[in-house]
């Protein structure tokens, strides 16, 4: 029996665009993600999230899921566009009381509510102006976040500012692959800083209005290991990490870019007296989304090549729990003593419904096995970790992958919006039970 301290945070996680569908409903401003699904060619199959779980509409009915599945606590993300339609200026109540509804609800239920306030769905208002590009942004989040936090501000006991800013700069300015969908590696990284800039004035405003519940942020990380002594795939993997890991661990915790960052993107000219001191602005716990790890080759054109896993999963990367036990103990030893929550990870499927009605995702399980037993590792190691969040409570959007993959312990029917438990969210309800893994040694 692998058993977890007394409170452990077993939650389950979601985000806006992903589950909400009603785009254009009550007012809800048009974002980056609408813009981007509709952009022939962007995303898979050209799905979008226009309707996504249809979850504005049966936010009820998904909490008493959660309330069967037994979790203590749901991450969910507030959708900017619904709460300042154009990102800055008039504020839509409509908006505000979906979520002030959605926080009650959770709470009659006994689960409490964590809030990403930022999971990638920018208004496409400030886009027009230049998006995370622009400095602006980033007062413009903080006012947001205020209005955000004062009508929720009393029954929130977690916060994050931002889930994933490697994402929404990297794999949206840089890749091209998530919204906006741009390929400029000066772009990219000016919308990292402006992203933590945004993340740092957020926790500022947070603290000035008296904020008591926890204040975080979800960074994703990943294990990064050279394929080999070779120095050059040494380098290589140095330079990954710095792009995956440190470029933002050490802002937040250290205060500083790493002495590296200016020879792999040029001069951090847009950096400004005082941003790294609001970056780093105590926190009260840390986030942590862990998906990957990449063993990485040297190569002389990008600097970097990821070795492609042995065995590749639907997203086409691979299974590596013994990572997540490394980045925890990584964050706890060499950055920061904060309490660490896994706000995420998962494994995409091609789930389907056998005849019989069952949703047999046994991969799934062993998956979240693994990873529960690596966190429990971690901890054992010394690492103060609260809280295990798969992803995700029920399929979902899936960004550029749209409804091809599916992630969630509830199994969605896109066509009739019928929710279905896959084996997986059974036995996440064995495991929250029992306050750990049983049927181990
Ligand atoms: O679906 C995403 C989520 O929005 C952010 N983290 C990774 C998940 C799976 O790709």
């Amino acid at each position: 029996m692998t058993t977890f301290p007394d409170g452990f945070l077993w939650g389950a996680a979601t985000a806006a665009y992903q589950i909400e569908g009603a785009v254009a409903e009550d007012g809800r401003g048009p974002s980056i993600w609408d813009t981007f699904t509709h952009t022939p060619g962007a995303v898979l199959r050209g799905d979008t999230g226009d309707v996504a779980c249809d979850h504005y509409h049966r936010w009820p009915a998904d909490l008493d899921l959660l309330s069967e599945l037994g979790v203590g606590a749901y991450r969910f993300s507030v959708a900017w566009p619904r709460i300042v339609p154009a990102g800055s200026g008039q504020i839509n109540a409509a908006g505000l009381d979906f979520y002030d509804r959605l926080t009650d609800g959770l709470l009659e239920r006994g689960i409490d509510p964590m809030v990403t306030l930022y999971h990638w769905d920018l208004p496409q208002a400030l886009q027009d102006r230049g998006g995370w590009a622009n400095r602006d942004t980033a007062s413009y989040f903080a006012d947001y976040v205020r209005v955000v936090h004062e009508r929720l501000g009393d029954r929130v006991p977690y916060w994050l500012t931002l889930n994933e800013p490697y994402c929404s700069a990297f794999v949206g300015h840089l890749d091209g692959t998530h919204a906006p969908g741009l390929r400029d590696q000066r772009v990219a990284v000016t919308a990292l800083h402006h992203l933590l800039l945004a993340h740092g004035k957020a926790v500022t405003a947070l603290r000035a209005d008296g904020v008591t519940g926890q204040v975080g942020i979800s960074c994703n990380l990943t294990s990064v290991l050279p394929a080999s002594d070779d120095p050059a795939d040494l380098a290589a993997s140095r330079r990954l990490d710095l792009h995956e890991n440190r470029m933002f661990l050490n802002p937040l915790f250290f205060g500083a870019y790493p002495p590296d960052a200016a020879a792999q993107y040029g001069e951090l000219s847009f950096v400004r007296d005082g941003d790294l001191e609001l970056i780093s602005a105590p926190l009260d716990y840390f986030g942590i989304n862990y998906y990957e790890a990449h063993h990485v080759r040297a190569d002389p054109v990008h600097g970097w090549q990821r070795v492609p896993p042995a065995n590749p999963t639907a997203t086409g990367i691979g299974v590596n729990p013994r990572g997540l036990r490394d980045v925890l103990e990584r964050v706890y030893f060499d950055y920061t003593s904060l309490p660490l929550v896994v706000t995420e990870t998962g494994l995409a499927l091609h789930d389907y419904v056998a005849p019989d009605g069952g949703i047999d995702d046994h991969e799934r399980i062993a998956f979240f096995e693994a990873h529960v037993r690596a966190a429990h590792d971690a901890m054992s190691a010394g690492v103060p970790l609260i809280g295990f969040f798969p992803w995700s409570f029920m399929d979902n959007f899936e960004w550029a992958s749209g409804y091809g993959v599916r992630y969630g312990l509830y199994y969605v029917d896109y066509l009739t919006q019928q929710r279905l438990p896959k084996d997986s969210a059974h036995w996440y309800a064995s495991v929250i039970k029992a306050n750990g893994l049983t049927g181990d040694s």
